[in-house]
């Protein structure tokens, strides 16, 4: 293997290129972590179109985590009481394929289930969706970018006709107003946001931040609007309503390339502004403001993720974002278009390759009998393999183990037993699995604990492979390092389990990352995200763009696709047009109430990743945030009497959890906030998961994990909690480690 490898960052969507090199360089001291072991290190590649050699901390420090605490064997147990031994590949694959023929002989195929990840390589996601909606024939997979992306994937699904953000990051340098609502992109995505407050400032454009907190985001703001929680529909709606009345549509849009623009006229004259404004508590001056901006900027590019996703009216929030857009030409042209921020590193890629339950690679659909019959051709599979119905959304998995209807529960990548929505509930359900398989990089984590099996993944550096990032740019992933013990690649465990269960021709022995990527781009001709031009060898040369059709070069790729989708002004949709949503406000799920009278919001800090299972074992990160800790407002915590520092109890119909407050005018009066990082291995009762409601968007099935109704106390703790609660999260990890690590 060489010196360094240029890949991915394996954290956020933004997707900055990374140099990684060795622990040791000619010449120069071995480097080490504070414990003295060797560790990779990470700089950025000037060379990355993305990034232009930009990281933030995550990237610059993911050189530490990678080789602490790592899962090295597959081992199993027979119930979650027992403890875990240690078995080998082969037993355990021979298992795996004895449990699932077990389940397709007594209840059929729908009994099995894979819960997968934006953190999956795409061929790892390319061979899954083989295994499970080719071979087993069940359309029950589904990711954790259903509590992420979903409504925005079915929001461009609905309104363009295919899933795809239309623009690009060049975009950020390019627009006069920047529209970000519902993301905090300062901390979750910092390379994004630099790039774009240095053009506006260079430029002297204008950023407008919709977002109940006062992020590091809304600082930098022109116009921070701090609406409710869940006003989203009112605000776009009432911005819709001042630009018709003003006459500040682009009428030659309209007409040529969208359709149903009158009936969204209908439902926008309910949106007065003295009416929206009330109901998202901000002023009509400032709700005025905002449209201004929007009549008024040539080129407006909007900016959204989890703010906007994350609710049950997600999908009809994504595509009224991009109704004002259509309704003033913002789109298809430099600096303008909806873009949705991805939050994982390859959610993009999974989305390619069919990563949800009711889609299949290429952007095509289950529903679909052409696409699922393209698919089953190249799969070498009978005609009707493929179920017409959409499978198990995610949340619906757990409600499946709940009814006993599902009896394999297939984890990878992702930690669901901190992640998933009614955390009390989601461990009940894991509880009554029949058999969890959790394939996981880290040990323990979470949901190993919850888990019958648990197999070891080569992750990020350990195997080659191709990430797509939130601008259509494809990076190959090299592998630079030995797999840890023996750790395999997740698509390779895939495949060898598909040919346990017979199917020899769909997953040949030989096959290298490369020849899967070959397959998948192959699937993807033709199509709006046409890779079919793109391979390992071609990657090797550097990040690509789609789309890059088999016959292009980049040179000719640039001429004949720009950088930006619908450029042209038609879609995908049957009659060529963009079509206009009509959506009223509906507001949360869960609204407060006198029992509960706040409003909890649930995210993300900058220097943690999810749940911990990489930065939580980073000293330099653990410094910068310790712990988990409640939001309020001074006025709020005088009311009830809390002081700084002061450990209250937060409860909602489902939970309860203990949280140091952090008292700041960051956070509108009647919210708070809590961060979702810490589950049950890190910190004891701080998990923003035993708040939640698993409401899900009745269209995307996203669940609305950033609010619920919460009541606040105070709790007189005993002496010895209180000791429990301020001890150092790292000392407290590195204990509950090393128990199991000596256990091993
Ligand atoms: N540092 C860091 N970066 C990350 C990640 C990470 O774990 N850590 N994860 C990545 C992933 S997978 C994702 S999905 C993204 C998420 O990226 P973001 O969506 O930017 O992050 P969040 O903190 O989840 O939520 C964003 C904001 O939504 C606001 N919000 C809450 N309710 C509402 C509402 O009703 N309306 C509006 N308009 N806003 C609301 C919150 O106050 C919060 O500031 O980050 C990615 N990047
Ligand atoms: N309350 C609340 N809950 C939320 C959210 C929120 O905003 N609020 N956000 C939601 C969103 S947007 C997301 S994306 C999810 C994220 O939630 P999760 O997906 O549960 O979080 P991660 O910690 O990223 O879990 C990834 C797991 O994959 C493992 N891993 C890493 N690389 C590999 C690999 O190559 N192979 C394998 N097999 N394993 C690997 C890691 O060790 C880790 O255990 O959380 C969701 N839950
Ligand atoms: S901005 Fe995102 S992709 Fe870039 S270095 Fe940070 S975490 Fe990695
Ligand atoms: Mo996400």
């Amino acid at each position: 293997m060489s010196d360094f490898a240029k890949t991915q960052c394996p954290y956020c969507g933004v997707g900055c290129g990374l140099e990684v090199l060795p622990p040791a360089m000619p010449g120069k001291a071995v480097k080490r972590d504070e414990e003295g072991n060797p560790i990779w290190q990470a700089r950025g590649d000037r060379a990355h179109p993305s990034s232009k050699g930009m990281v933030c901390v995550k990237g610059g420090s993911i050189g530490d985590a990678l080789d602490k605490d790592r899962l090295l064997y597959p081992m199993v147990r027979d119930s979650l009481k027992d403890d875990f031994r240690r078995i080998s590949w082969d037993e355990a694959y021979d298992l795996i394929a004895q449990k699932i023929k077990g389940a397709i002989a007594t209840k059929g195929p729908d009994s099995v289930c894979m819960y997968g990840s934006g953190q999956f390589q795409t061929e790892d996601y390319y061979t899954a969706q083989k295994l499970i909606k080719g071979c087993i024939g069940t359309n029950n997979f589904d990711a954790n970018s259903r509590l992420c992306m979903s409504s925005a994937v079915a929001g461009y699904i609905q309104s363009f006709g295919s899933d795809g953000p239309p623009a690009c990051y060049e975009d950020l340098e390019e627009t006069d107003c920047a529209f970000l609502i519902g993301t905090n992109t300062a901390d979750c995505h910092p390379i994004i946001f630099n790039r774009l407050t240095k053009h506006l400032k260079k430029s002297r454009g204008t950023l407008i931040v919709v977002d109940p907190r006062r992020t590091k985001t809304a600082e930098k703001a022109t116009l921070h609007l701090a609406i409710k929680p869940g006003s989203d529909m009112m605000l776009l709606n009432g911005i819709a309503h001042l630009l018709i009345k003003w006459g500040k549509v682009d009428q030659g849009y309209i007409e040529s390339c969208t359709e149903g623009f009158a009936d969204y006229v209908e439902v926008v004259k309910h949106y007065p502004p003295d009416v929206v404004a009330e109901a998202c508590g901000i002023s009509p001056q400032h709700l005025a403001a905002a449209a201004r901006l929007w009549a008024k900027s040539k080129r407006v590019l909007s900016l959204w993720s989890m703010g906007v996703n994350q609710s049950t009216e997600g999908t009809a929030k994504c595509r009224t974002i991009i109704n004002l857009h259509l309704m003033t030409g913002n789109i298809g042209r430099p600096g303008a278009g909806p873009f949705s921020l991805t939050g994982q590193p390859n959610a993009m890629g999974g989305r390619e390759a069919g990563g949800l339950a009711h889609i299949l690679p290429g952007y095509r659909v289950v529903m679909n009998p052409e696409h699922r019959a393209a698919v089953e051709q190249v799969w070498k599979l009978p005609e009707g393999s493929i179920r017409p119905e959409p499978g198990l959304a995610a949340w619906d998995m757990i409600l499946g183990l709940e009814s006993g209807d599902v009896d394999v529960f297939w984890v990878a990548a992702t930690n669901p037993a901190v992640s998933m929505p009614d955390i009390d509930r989601t461990k009940k359900a894991l509880e009554k699995s029949p058999f969890t398989i959790c394939q996981d990089a880290y040990y323990p984590t979470e949901t190993t604990e919850y888990s019958h099996l648990i197999l070891p993944a080569a992750q990020w550096g350990e195997k080659t492979g191709v990430m797509t990032n939130s601008e259509r740019v494809v990076t190959l992933c090299k592998s630079f390092k030995r797999a840890r013990g023996q750790a395999k690649a997740d698509w390779k465990i895939f495949a060898e389990v598909g040919r346990r269960l017979g199917f020899e021709a769909q997953f040949d022995a030989e096959a290298t990352s490369a020849d899967v990527y070959a397959e998948f781009v192959s699937l993807t001709e033709g199509r709006l995200c046409d890779m079919s031009g793109l391979s390992h060898v071609r990657l090797a040369g550097g990040p690509i763009q789609w789309p890059m059709p088999v016959e292009a070069t980049e040179a000719t790729a640039v001429d004949r696709f720009d950088k930006r989708l619908y450029t042209d002004g038609r879609f995908l949709t049957a009659s060529g047009r963009a079509q206009f949503a009509k959506f009223h406000h509906k507001g949360l799920a869960e609204p407060p109430n006198p029992d509960y009278p706040f409003v909890l919001t649930t995210g993300r800090l900058y220097g943690h990743w999810h749940t911990l299972t990489r930065t939580g074992r980073i000293k330099r990160i653990n410094k910068m945030h310790p712990g988990a800790f409640l939001e309020i407002h001074p006025r709020d915590a005088a009311d009830l009497g809390f002081e700084a520092d002061e450990v209250v109890e937060v409860r909602s119909p489902r939970g309860k959890v203990r949280l140091p407050l952090l008292i700041t005018k960051a956070i509108s009066p009647g919210t708070v906030f809590v961060p979702m990082h810490w589950g049950f291995l890190w910190a004891d009762d701080m998990e923003a998961n035993a708040l939640t409601h698993s409401e899900v968007c009745p269209i995307s099935k996203e669940p609305e994990l950033k609010a619920c109704a919460v009541a606040l106390s105070k709790v007189v703790p005993e002496p010895a909690e209180v000791e429990l609660v301020q001890e150092s999260l790292f000392a407290r990890l590195g204990r509950s480690v090393r128990a199991v690590v000596g256990a091993r």
